[in-house]
């Protein structure tokens, strides 16, 4: 096969007029049209100088242009970069200068902003705007709709996300054209997806989840999307009866139960709902079941792994479990501090290992070695138990994470931040629940002798690096925080002191 991931999820449906994304207007891209603009976009990078493996860091509103780009770079032996729309100038600063980024593609808001990061790393700079429009565009217009797919293997690389870590530093996860491949094959698989299907899609194309679970899948199986640009419940009750399945975080969810319209002749026609990024509540599950009749298929996947388990779409899916193992994909439970197989019952370390896993983090030697064992299984961070059915439970996580609305939040890279400010002595970031994104941020500090801290401008000062999502819902002073008798800050002692401290605003 000349490029296994462009000819499998691509190439094959060239020269089709099927639908592939409608959107939310009714307006129609068929998989050529689809494929001719990413064949102009290919001509574009390499018009631009770029090579196979250069990455090409993209900051854009959710679009067919932007999946567009996604193809082009996989047609064009590229790796592509997405990034979160909300992170600040500051953030995509690091992402473009740690990828060595060779293009930054971003809109025409954001462009005097990101200019100075273009300059100072030697990227070129190019814009495309939510309705097509932009200087890439303009580029691309006169490129011709074929371009000669450059060949490539299971083992090169396809695209970076980037995900923090628990030093505060975030790290470029790279994924190989084998890792998405054998991961939308299972998933094909185990979901049934088929040319019949349409999928009501309103994540972030920025992510795995509305990225390589969502579109991979309808791609692999020639499905229909319904495009839409985010969740609104509006449009999601509009739409639904035009679709047959849906993905979504949890918040998806919960929002559409809260919605009267959401009713089970709504959703009669339905074939699946899916949801993944974030624990579900087996309240919800239920809740959803009595609304409409319909169990929510839950999943469990991370950046560094694309999916790892599922429940079953025939056999139990059981609420408050992420089900058994993909096919390909070997899962173990393991003590933290030995890293020994525990028996099946108990609770510990879950542990992958499967072509999903990736091949590293982008020039972190050492990080790559912490997680990715020389044997191939990857250590997760979440904390998982087999129940006596094989289904998988999530108990906990090892690691310092908070998911909000299905983001992940790594408080390392706040307190970093509130630590440098003049008059904070130190801090704790930890994730306090919220009724509608799961958790929410909350800050706590230590002053330093004799310093009042203005606890808003703190707030404020910190804003301009951090993305609104990640930004500290309130902050709270205290004379010092609590330490085990290693010196170690509990979290969870201050999880649980300010768990009800989220109010409305
Ligand atoms: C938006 N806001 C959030 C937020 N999303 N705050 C906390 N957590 C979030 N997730 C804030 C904005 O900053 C803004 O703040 C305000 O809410 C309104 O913004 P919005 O864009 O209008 O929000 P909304 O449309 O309501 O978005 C909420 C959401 C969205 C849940 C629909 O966040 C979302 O689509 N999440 C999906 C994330 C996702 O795809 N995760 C997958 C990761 S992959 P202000 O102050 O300016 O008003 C992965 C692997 C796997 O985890 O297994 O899938
Ligand atoms: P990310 O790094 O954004 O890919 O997030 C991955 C993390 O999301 C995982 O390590 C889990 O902690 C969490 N996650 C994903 N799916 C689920 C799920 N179904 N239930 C609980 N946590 C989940």
């Amino acid at each position: 096969m000349n490029n296994p991931l462009y000819d499998t999820l691509f190439g094959c449906h060239q020269g089709k007029t099927s639908p592939f994304l409608e959107l939310a207007d009714g307006t129609v891209m068929s998989h050529t049209a689809y494929l001719e603009l990413a064949a102009q976009y290919a001509h574009v990078f390499t018009k631009l100088g770029l090579k196979p493996e250069d990455r090409v860091a993209v900051q854009i509103g959710k679009s067919p242009e932007a999946l567009a780009v996604y193809a082009a770079c996989v047609q064009a032996g590229l790796v592509f970069l997405p990034l979160n729309t909300a992170y600040t100038a500051s953030e995509v600063s690091y992402f473009v200068e740690n990828s060595g980024a060779r293009l930054l593609l971003c809109d025409d808001t954001k462009a005097e902003a990101l200019a100075p990061v273009a300059a100072a790393t030697g990227a070129a700079l190019e814009t495309l705007n939510d309705d097509g429009s932009g200087s890439f565009t303009d580029l691309a217009n006169p490129m011709s709709t074929s371009f000669p797919t450059v060949a490539r293997t299971e083992t090169d690389l396809a695209a970076f996300l980037y995900t923090s870590g628990t030093t505060g530093r975030s790290k470029g996860a790279m994924l190989t054209q084998g890792n998405l491949l054998s991961n939308t094959q299972a998933l094909l698989g185990e979901w049934a997806f088929t040319a019949d299907d349409t999928l009501l899609h309103a994540l972030p194309i920025f992510h795995t989840h509305g990225l390589f679970v969502a579109t991979n899948i309808a791609l692999l199986a020639g499905s229909k999307i319904l495009f839409v640009p985010k969740f609104d419940p509006d449009t999601m009750i509009r739409l639904m009866s035009k679709a047959t399945t849906m993905m979504g975080v949890p918040t998806f969810y919960t929002r559409l139960l809260d919605d009267a319209r959401f009713t089970k002749d709504l959703t009669s026609h339905m074939r699946l709902f899916i949801s993944g990024s974030a624990p579900l509540l087996a309240e919800t599950h239920l809740q959803f079941e009595a609304r409409t009749g319909h169990r929510i298929l839950e999943r469990y996947g991370m950046t560094e792994t694309n999916m790892n388990t599922s429940n079953p779409y025939k056999g139990e899916r059981r609420a408050g479990t992420v089900g058994f193992p993909l096919p390909g994909v070997e899962l173990k439970i393991t003590d933290s501090q030995t890293g020994a197989t525990l028996p099946q019952g108990e609770i510990g370390e879950i542990e992958v290992r499967g072509p999903n896993v990736f091949k590293g983090y982008w020039q972190m030697p050492e990080k790559t070695a912490e997680e990715l064992r020389e044997n191939g299984f990857f250590i997760t961070g979440d904390l998982g138990q087999i129940d006596e059915d094989g289904y998988l439970h999530i108990v906990g996580r090892n690691k310092d994470l908070i998911i909000s609305g299905g983001y992940n939040i790594y408080p390392k890279e706040i307190e970093l931040l509130l630590d440098n400010e003049a008059g904070v002595l130190e801090s704790a970031v930890v994730g306090v629940p919220h009724p509608d994104f799961g958790e929410t941020v909350v800050g706590v500090v230590v002053a330093e002798k004799g310093v009042e801290l203005d606890l808003d401008q703190l707030k404020q000062n910190i804003s301009g690096s951090l993305a609104r999502f990640k930004q500290p819902q309130k902050l709270f002073v205290v004379d010092e925080l609590p330490r085990n008798t290693m010196g170690k800050v509990q979290k969870k002692a201050l999880r649980e002191a300010y768990k009800n401290t989220y109010q409305k605003p």
